[in-house]
């Protein structure tokens, strides 16, 4: 490093973020300058001289990151120096084998906690100590670091040790390879296939740079409606690059296995998971992918859903699809991740039963390297699920969250929803699998019944977008995302504010405002979308608007009537053990209070129950009330959210600021739409009037069932 630190002549801004165009394409490693010198001083001692000891590719990333912090934190004015020695230096970056055997003694046996992804970032004597037991560890570690300074975290008492607590954290692309992106809203797929593998962008790094900022150590690339062509050279040599290019950072690739991909490569008679012959080929397959990426991760497979071919057209079961290709698999150390969306519009049950009936009678029959990776609510992303009744009931076979960071049936990329609250209602949801307290995130974090292996993953939200997700507001889900695989336990308040320092500013009430607004974003939208439970009344196919007219089409259960089941006796889906009885997949726990309409938490009704329009709840409203109170409700909500940005002017960047105004434009006539939409579609059946203080809806119903957009993204 030849770059020499300025000295006394160093030029400190005021807020000197304000003005400064910023398209949101840093994210949360935006690096902001300091806000005054007294700050800069502060952290200037550690950032200057910093030792890293050992050399490897990963140890290389640490200190390109550590100039790039260094550049936005001091405006290109300081930058560290870096040295192999520990003498002298304030902060030191240092494998715990490396660690001069004083040190070692003094720190004691706590450095045996540290694991292998783990670290310790520990203030001993005056100086930072970032140490690991590996250099990913110690990418991480600093990363923690660099958070501590841009969260602007005193150093002097610095004591923290971390290991995450799942092991397998995957972003899933649902990118297909002409580069579209089901369901997903911010531009098209960043791989660029066309130009793989010679041509690695600079993209490429700077996902992964974000990826291990947040611990994040697994990507599956392809669309899990998967195209068997990802299996052949010409792509395995593109995804080689690309795991290549992401090795040092800690990220591992997985590919989407199509079942019947024996046929359509290799003209196989069959996909049999049972036929020899197909074994044998998916055995070469995978020594074939693996002599390409010798560190693959292994499969991720949607099989026996929404036409997607699998073992049922066999007549086999799900583990012994899942089985064959452990066995393959197996010898490389590679794993299984079996998804449990599994569903048959020819199945005469209701449909968010099937899963759970599927899978719960195999529980214990999964090899031990297949993990089944189960949607966080039995139907499929809404706004608002209970959580899925899988969870807890397969003691013996791991199983795996599935997080949709895309925001699908939320509105798509315009409205800002912070999922990490949506998600937490499920983390702790308690599954009572062993008594009080056992929740989803015991569950998969494998400590609830001693699973060997556990995972997460996220259906990526990002695309070719400057911003890379769309919404500049919707890089704090993939942030948050990062945040819960880690740990799913964490703190969801302390994430969104950490989430807005770094993004944004360490300014208090810039800070205290948007955090506020992005913990109320969720309720406020449920109650703009699908109140007291209501599920799957979104548009056809694209599922952007409202569309509880929906029905008919060839699969009912594609179709909102199908949900709601509106009449004028009443609305909801009953699924008490007088309906489908849904509720008898939960611990009995649940059935006390979900089981009873007049006991069950107001989100759930519909969910669970059919009731009549007139039904008198715990408000003290009728049900057609109390629905149409909370459609207004949501969209004040969002008025609100609007205007408490507003005051945010002036104390980011313009740019970044302006953005997010212009979408809030989109978010709160899109809760009208939906608010007057559903409003006047139930109210045929209710036949009541909407109450004092909600709106009259602008339009009249016709108007919303003929209103149509060509080319909505993400299909
Ligand atoms: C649904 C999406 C569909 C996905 C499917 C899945 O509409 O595009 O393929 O989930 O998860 O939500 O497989």
């Amino acid at each position: 490093m030849s770059i020499k630190k300025s000295g006394a002549t160093i030029i400190f801004f005021i807020l000197i973020s304000v003005g400064y165009a910023n398209d949101g394409y840093k994210l949360w490693l935006q690096y902001l300058p300091f806000e005054n010198k007294a700050v800069s001083d502060y952290y200037r001692d550690y950032l200057e001289n910093i030792s890293i000891s050992g050399e490897s590719p990963t140890l290389d990333i640490i200190q390109k990151e550590l100039i790039i912090a260094s550049k936005g934190f001091f405006d290109q004015q300081v930058l560290p120096e870096f040295s192999k020695t520990t003498d002298s230096n304030l902060t030191w970056i240092i494998r715990s084998e490396d660690l001069p055997e004083e040190i070692k003694g003094k720190l004691g046996t706590k450095l045996s906690e540290v694991k292998e992804e783990g670290y310790w970032l520990k203030s001993y004597q005056g100086k930072i100590i970032i140490t690991a037991k590996t250099d990913i560890g110690l990418l991480y570690g600093t990363f923690a670091f660099l958070k501590a300074i841009q969260t602007r975290e005193k150093l002097e008492n610095l004591d923290r040790l971390e290991n995450p607590k799942i092991q397998k954290r995957l972003l899933n692309h649902w990118d297909n390879l002409n580069r579209t992106v089901e369901r997903g809203y911010a531009g098209f797929s960043i791989w660029n296939w066309h130009r793989l593998p010679n041509h690695i962008d600079q993209q490429y790094i700077d996902y992964a740079r974000a990826n291990a900022s947040i611990g994040i150590n697994g990507t599956s690339i392809f669309n899990v409606n998967s195209n068997a062509l990802i299996l052949t050279p010409e792509y395995l040599e593109k995804a080689k690059a690309l795991a290549d290019a992401f090795r040092p950072y800690g990220i591992k690739i997985y590919l989407t296995a199509r079942f019947n991909a024996p046929m359509i490569l290799d003209s196989l008679p069959t996909a049999d998971p049972q036929d020899p012959a197909v074994q044998v080929w998916w055995k070469k397959k995978t020594k074939e992918i693996y002599s390409y990426i010798p560190d693959f991760g292994g499969f991720l497979v949607k099989a026996d859903s929404e036409g997607q071919p699998g073992p049922h057209n066999y007549g086999r079961t799900q583990a012994d699809g899942a089985n064959m290709l452990a066995d393959a698999v197996r010898p490389f150390g590679g794993i299984v991740m079996w998804r449990a969306f599994v569903y048959n519009e020819k199945t005469p049950t209701d449909r968010i039963r099937q899963a759970y009936d599927e899978f719960k009678p195999l529980d214990g029959t999964f090899r031990d390297n297949v993990i089944v990776q189960v949607k966080n609510g039995p139907l499929d992303f809404q706004p608002r699920e209970p959580f899925h009744p899988l969870f807890g009931a397969m003691p013996k076979t791991p199983l795996m969250m599935e997080f949709q960071i895309t925001k699908e049936y939320l509105g798509q990329e315009t409205h800002w929803v912070n999922l990490a609250t949506m998600w937490r209602e499920i983390l702790q949801s308690d599954t009572y699998a062993k008594g009080k307290g056992s929740t989803v995130s015991k569950v998969i974090d494998g400590s609830l019944h001693g699973y060997k292996l556990t995972g997460i993953a996220g259906v990526a939200n990002i695309g070719t977008d400057r911003n890379w997700t769309g919404h500049q507001t919707a890089q704090a889900d993939w942030y948050a995302f990062g945040k819960l695989a880690w740990n799913p336990d964490a703190n969801i308040d302390e994430i969104a504010e950490d989430w807005l320092k770094m993004t944004f500013s360490n300014d208090v009430d810039f800070v205290a405002t948007s955090k506020e607004i992005m913990l109320r974003s969720h309720e406020i939208l449920v109650n703009y979308m699908t109140p007291l439970g209501l599920h799957h009344i979104m548009a056809r196919s694209h599922h952007w608007g409202p569309g509880p007219w929906v029905t008919g089409g060839g699969r009912e259960d594609w179709t909102a009537t199908y949900y709601h089941k509106a009449s004028e006796e009443g609305i909801g889906f009953d699924r008490t053990e007088k309906g489908s009885n849904a509720l008898a997949q939960y611990a009995p726990e649940w059935k006390k209070t979900w089981g009873d309409a007049d006991k069950i938490p107001l989100e759930y009704l519909l969910w669970f129950h059919r009731v009549s329009w007139d039904k008198k709840l715990s408000t003290g409203n009728n049900l057609w009330t109390e629905m149409a109170l909370r459609y207004q409700k949501g969209v004040e909500g969002a008025r609100w959210m609007q205007s408490q940005w507003a005051k945010m002017e002036g104390k980011i960047d313009q740019e970044r600021y302006e953005h997010i105004s212009s979408f809030f434009k989109i978010q709160v006539s899109e809760a009208e739409w939906w608010r007057d939409s559903c409003l006047l579609y139930f109210q045929q059946f209710s036949k009541m009037t909407l109450p004092p203080g909600v709106e009259k809806p602008k339009h009249d119903l016709k108007y919303y069932l003929n209103f149509k957009r060509n080319f909505v993204p993400g299909i």
